[in-house]
């Protein structure tokens, strides 16, 4: 048996949600290198354009749809495109997301609400779409990409936690509910990683040192580093591929250790 075979995404389709940069964007090329046809999709034609041009630059064939995820008949009209045009998906990567960071009695209930519809209404409304056709087909991949603040809280992520917990208990219902339909949804639990969205985090102080944030995330991850995009690649490859049949229901977390690790003894 050649066990890297399994491994192969030869012939998949896979759609990956807000993938125009950042994580999404690294995700969807492992996936195009492991072989299969890649579709994202991003809110804005300017990313969705940007997008096209950095997988192309990258020699990737990529089809870019302009899709608010939270908007049920968008994403309704974006999957049935995608069927015609490229195929049924095989591979759905629940990316996209946002982050407000506010402490919670200076939210407002439309800020908490703005954050809950994107990082957990969205993927359950994109889920909903493609599962039809993967049952019909007999197969199907769901990763819902979760964080720290799946298991973890901290001060003024109140929204983004919550709605990142409640994805961690939807990737496992939808396991639980079509499991049978040998459809695998598993999450991808990412440590600190740098990207647009944790810009902010690591900035520069006027004095040029480096933000207590920072330092702080590097001396709480046993790996003492920042992770890259490019570490969720094998991850993201193995729980879209045969590899991972009978992986359902898990969260896989890419975090350098920071959930096994108490922190440094003073
Ligand atoms: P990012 O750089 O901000 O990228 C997020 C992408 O999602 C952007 O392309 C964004 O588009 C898109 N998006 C936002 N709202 C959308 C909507 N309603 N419809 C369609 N697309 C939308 O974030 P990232 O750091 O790569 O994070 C990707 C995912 O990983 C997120 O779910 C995030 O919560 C999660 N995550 C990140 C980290 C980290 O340390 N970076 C750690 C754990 C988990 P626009 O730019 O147009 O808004
Ligand atoms: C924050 C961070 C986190 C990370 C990530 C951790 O403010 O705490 O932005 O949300 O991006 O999700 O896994």
């Amino acid at each position: 048996m050649d066990i890297l075979k399994n491994f192969s995404l030869e012939g998949k389709v896979a759609l990956v949600t807000g993938a125009s940069y950042g994580i999404g964007y690294a995700i969807a090329s492992a996936y195009a290198s492991a072989g299969a046809k890649i579709v994202f999709c991003d809110i804005k034609q300017e990313f969705v354009d940007k997008g096209l041009a950095s997988y192309a630059a990258d020699g990737i064939d990529a089809k870019g749809y302009v899709c608010d995820v939270t908007k049920e008949d968008m994403v309704k009209d974006m999957v049935q495109r995608i069927e015609a045009e490229v195929g049924v998906i095989d591979i759905l990567v629940n990316n996209a997301g946002i982050i407000k960071r506010i402490p919670m009695l200076e939210m407002t209930a439309d800020e908490f609400r703005q954050v809950i519809d994107v990082d957990l209404n969205a993927p359950f409304i994109v889920a909903k779409a493609v599962i039809p056709s993967m049952i019909k087909k007999g197969h199907g991949k769901i990763i819902n990409i979760c964080s720290m603040m799946s298991e973890l809280g901290r001060e003024t992520v109140s929204a983004y936690a919550a709605a990142k917990g409640g994805l961690k208990m939807l990737t496992r219902n939808i396991c639980s509910e079509y499991g049978e339909h040998n459809i695998q949804c598993n999450g991808i639990g990412p440590g600190y990683i740098a990207t647009p969205q944790t810009a902010p985090l690591r900035e520069r102080q006027a004095d040029g040192s480096r933000h207590p944030f920072d330092q702080f995330i590097v001396s709480k991850t046993p790996a003492a580093r920042w992770g890259s995009p490019e570490d969720l690649m094998g991850p993201a490859v193995f729980l879209a591929s045969d590899a991972s049949d009978f992986v359902n229901g898990h969260i896989l977390y890419v975090d350098g250790g920071i959930l096994a690790y108490i922190g440094k003894q003073p």
